[in-house]
């Protein structure tokens, strides 16, 4: 059985392979090839927990032959949500060894999110943490369930008795399975789903293949100049593909590094982290940075070793990027990358006015980036337009999205990001807007129309338009321009609604606008330019009276 998904054409695959991008490895390789040479290396430091290579690839093969033992195969899929532990990586290599795709859902998500990627998913196992409020009890999984009738096996980290244990599939392997017994689906099929920010209605899935995650790790690893003394340490959420794979903990485990676990990326959180461990490389969302810079000058001395902080999510600006050397005392790297494929890098070596004025370029001479105007026709250098792309490590569809996938490709296969850029004479890109209708709030992202779904679900909401609004930390918020039936309807009953309904917090809106009627464009769309501009225009003027 294996997972279906769009392929690459069969000439770019060829391409591909002869080029050395496509390996022909699975995923598993970036611990496993360090058995032979660097079995004794630290791989992995979580809390007072250390690893090394060997124990997480002899952890995850003890997980492994239980997932074996209680029926699991290659091709079934899993939904995996952990926070920032040790026991992500282990459930992450234990579920490739056996050929098992995880979605490995963000902490901060809540029912809603849950919900849709098993109902799209229908994984056969679920592997939890009793520290996430939706499973201190079984309430919920049992809701899972309901949706989801092969949902049979329930993992579950940390204190609680309605699930087995994780923990203890750790301490020793299943009796009579060995690792001969189960083997990992092929580099070329579906290695797990990578989550995307969306712009539609429901979250989507993208799956990613051994081939091309593989290689867009090795090749980051090697721009960002990873090795065997690098220190990485992990603030974002693991499971991100900033954090995962640019280069993230798994390029770092590929080059033999060692990664630092973070439960969150405050500076409270990290800079004793940095001190203790001596960090050298960490990756950051830009309203991280500005509390880094705001919390420097009170820790001096805790930062001498990090030489390089890499910048990425959102659009970080010019002022932020000038200040990161001087204040915090290491180089900066800008990263402008998606889940769905393409990553861009500022290079270790590149002049200040690209490093502060460019999100970097793209890994791969074979990415192939595509800069159109309204029209569909190609721009001019230099010009701004949206940017579609296509390349080894940028997947070809959604999982089972016929539909979307239709608008979100162009007849040459090339991916429409959603995003507005510039591309310079050197090739690299600036980002300059979002044709997309999505809030990137500090680098979470916000599909507009999801939660325009949800809150119209409300008996007292007749129409909904979620737009974004400047804010000066986390770059943009959210603002909802409601109108009611009922005067009475306050901001904050319209939160707790959608709170009830189990949408994650980050995605609840920051401020909310009753109108009398949402402005329409000549054709009749809700004109969402306007409402951006009267949302500027409203704390403008609160501003001015404050
Ligand atoms: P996602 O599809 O959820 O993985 O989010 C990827 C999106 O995040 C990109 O398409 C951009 O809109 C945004 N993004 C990521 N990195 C940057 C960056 N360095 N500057 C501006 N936007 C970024
Ligand atoms: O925002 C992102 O999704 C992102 C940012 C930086 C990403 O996916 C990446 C690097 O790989």
């Amino acid at each position: 059985m294996s997972i279906p998904f769009t392929p690459w054409p069969e000439p770019l695959a060829k391409r591909y392979r002869e080029k050395g991008y496509w390996s022909g490895q699975p995923l598993v390789d970036i611990i496993t090839r360090h058995q032979a040479t660097a079995a004794d290396d630290l791989a992995l430091i979580c809390g007072e927990r250390c690893y090394r290579y060997a124990d997480l690839d002899r952890l995850s093969s003890h997980l492994a032959s239980h997932l074996h033992q209680i029926g699991l195969r290659a091709g079934a899929t899993a939904l995996v949500q952990l926070p920032n532990i040790a026991e992500f990586y282990l459930v992450y290599f234990a579920l490739l060894k056996v050929g098992i795709a995880p979605v490995n859902a963000l902490f901060s998500h809540n029912k809603v999110e849950l919900m849709s990627y098993v109902e799209q998913l229908q994984p056969e196992v679920a592997i939890v943490s009793s520290q996430h409020a939706l499973f201190k009890d079984n309430a919920f999984a049992q809701q899972l369930r309901a949706i989801c009738p092969v949902l049979d096996h329930w993992l579950l980290e940390g204190e609680a008795s309605w699930a087995h244990s994780l923990s203890a599939l750790f301490d020793s392997p299943a009796a009579n399975v060995s690792a001969t017994d189960w083997q990992s689906t092929s580099p070329d099929q579906v290695a797990f789903f990578q989550l995307s920010g969306g712009s539609t209605g429901t979250p989507k899935l993208i799956p990613r293949t051994h081939d091309d995650y593989y290689y867009s790790v090795r090749a980051s690893a090697e721009i960002c100049q990873i090795n065997t003394d690098t220190r990485y340490l992990c603030a974002l959420p693991a499971a991100h593909n900033f954090s995962l794979s640019s280069p993230g903990s798994l390029g770092v485990f590929y080059a033999g590094g060692t990664v630092v676990l973070a439960t969150d990326p405050s500076a409270m959180t990290c800079f004793p982290l940095i001190h203790k461990h001596g960090i050298t490389v960490t990756a950051l969302v830009p309203p991280a940075i500005t509390l880094w810079l705001q919390a420097a000058s009170s820790f001096p001395d805790y930062l001498t070793t990090l030489s390089v902080v890499q910048v990425g999510g959102a659009r970080l600006s010019e002022a932020l990027a000038k200040r990161i050397k001087p204040e915090l005392g290491c180089q900066l790297q800008q990263v402008f990358g998606m889940a769905e494929g393409l990553v861009n890098y500022t290079r270790l070596d590149d002049d200040e006015w690209h490093t502060f004025h460019t999100q970097g370029r793209p890994i791969s001479e074979d990415d192939e980036i595509k800069i159109v105007n309204q029209a569909g026709e190609r721009v001019p250098t230099g010009e701004a337009g949206a940017l579609l792309t296509r390349g080894p490590y940028t997947f070809r569809g959604y999982y089972l999205s016929p539909e979307h996938n239709e608008t979100a490709f162009d007849q040459e296969g090339f991916y429409r990001s959603g995003d507005v850029v510039k591309q310079t004479e050197s090739g690299y890109l600036i980002v300059v807007g979002r044709d997309k209708d999505q809030i990137n709030r500090g680098g979470e992202k916000i599909a507009a129309e999801e939660i325009e779904n949800q809150l119209l679900t409300h008996p007292s909401i007749t129409n909904v338009a979620i737009v974004s609004m400047p804010d000066p930390i986390m770059g943009e918020k959210s603002c909802a321009f409601v109108t009611r039936e009922d005067e009475t309807l306050t901001a904050m009953a319209l939160r707790k609604y959608l709170r009830s309904l189990g949408v994650a917090a980050y995605k609840l809106p920051d401020h909310v606008e009753f109108i009398d009627r949402l402005p329409e464009t000549p054709v009749g769309k809700i004109d969402k330019r306007q409402l951006r501009q009267l949302i500027q225009q409203i704390k403008f003027k609160q501003v001015k009276e404050s």
